[in-house]
């Protein structure tokens, strides 16, 4: 029989990987997107052909939409992706950032406790959650301190916590994912690696000519979010819940991926570049780097997309995009 998977969030860039990724493996996707008022099924419409890739509307601050399909499809796995996942806004939508992913989550572990218990669930937590804890040498692991510097980083902790405190006080399967930063052609266009490939595609092709950013000095630990969504099916697939750093270990300022996307496009970004306080986050997380020995030990899982091949592939890719969209 298949096994039956949910994924909230399905539209968002992790959505659509980990939904390519589980119905390669034979399961039957249910997707929940929320109602917008302009299409966001872009990176999903590839796959409205496979019979068993199912959408439905579903809002984390809907409780009855989280239970009426729960209790619907009776899923073998949750995968909880949903969020309102932009750091910076979430200064500015504290309230709706911090309610759907904390209560989102709650709703969906009470759902499992009382409707599917044997169901397994993933969290997508976030190296957010660290802040601007001292970070060790090595890299930040599932035991570090954590001081979240953001409404979002607050309620992912909550959520974080909520998930272990469920897996110790029911035995349920809950896994949390505290993955690092992780990009891919299909970033949203306003994190910064996104809107970097974008202007230096519109630059290279003269339809842009001045690139506005904020804080080009904190440190990220940027991965493949192809590599990232197998890291999160690898977590259901073990006999014991639990919590995994997933990263590359490498760590590279903002700048620095300015510079390399810049130079892959032969164009030199002191000519248009310009720093904007407004770009600037109230709190910064100021370095991120992870340590994912863990992950490699129990799960098996690694990294397989280098910084340089990941910059490589965003900019080719929004290369082809601009050309075929916009010239
Ligand atoms: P994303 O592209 O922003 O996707 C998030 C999805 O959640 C979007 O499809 C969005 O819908 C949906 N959503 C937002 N608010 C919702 C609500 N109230 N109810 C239902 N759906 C809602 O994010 P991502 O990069 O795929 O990340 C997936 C998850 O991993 C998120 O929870 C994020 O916080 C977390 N995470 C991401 C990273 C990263 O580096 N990418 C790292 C660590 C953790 P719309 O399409 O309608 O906006
Ligand atoms: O910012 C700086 C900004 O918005 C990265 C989310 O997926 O990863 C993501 O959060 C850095 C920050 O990602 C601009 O100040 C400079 O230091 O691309 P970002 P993020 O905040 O790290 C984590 C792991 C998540 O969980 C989140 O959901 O870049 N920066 N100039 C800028 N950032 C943006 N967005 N735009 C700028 O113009």
């Amino acid at each position: 029989m298949k096994k039956t998977a949910i994924i909230s969030g399905v539209c968002g860039q992790d959505g659509s990987y980990l939904s390519e990724f589980l119905l390669s493996k034979g399961y039957k996707v249910i997707g929940l997107k929320r109602r917008t008022s302009l299409i966001t099924t872009d990176r999903i419409d590839h796959l409205y052909d496979n019979e068993d890739f199912i959408l439905e509307y579903h809002d984390l601050n809907d409780s009855s939409s989280t239970w009426r399909l729960i209790s619907k499809y009776k899923p073998d796995e949750i995968y909880n992706l949903a969020a309102q996942s932009h750091v910076r806004v979430s200064f500015d939508v504290p309230e709706d950032t911090v309610n759907g992913i904390s209560m989102g989550t709650l709703h969906i572990l009470e759902a499992i406790r009382a409707l599917v218990p044997d169901c397994k669930f993933y969290q997508a937590s976030s190296s957010e959650m660290y802040g601007d804890a001292p970070c060790p040498e090595t890299g930040y692991t599932e035991e570090s301190r954590m001081t979240p510097a953001s409404p979002y980083a607050c309620a992912k902790l909550f959520a974080h916590n909520l998930v272990r405190n469920y897996r110790v006080a029911y035995n349920m399967h809950a896994s949390s994912g505290i993955l690092f930063n992780h990009e891919s052609p299909r970033r949203g266009e306003t994190f910064v690696t996104r809107k970097i490939t974008l202007a230096a595609a519109r630059i290279k092709l003269g339809l842009q000519d001045k690139l506005s950013l904020g804080n080009l000095s904190s440190y990220r630990d940027w991965g493949f979010a192809g590599d990232y969504a197998k890291a999160m099916w690898l977590m259901l697939q073990q006999d014991k819940a639990d919590e995994y750093v997933i990263s590359t270990g490498h760590t590279y300022t903002v700048k620095h991926f300015l510079h390399e996307v810049f130079d892959i496009a032969g164009l030199d970004p002191e000519k248009y570049v310009e720093i904007d306080d407004r770009l600037f986050r109230p709190h910064e997380v100021p370095y991120l780097l992870g340590d994912s020995s863990k992950a490699k030990e129990v799960l098996g899982w690694e990294p397989e997309t280098s910084f340089k091949d990941l910059a490589k592939m965003m900019y080719d890719s929004d290369y082809k995009f601009i050309l075929d969209t916009e010239k």
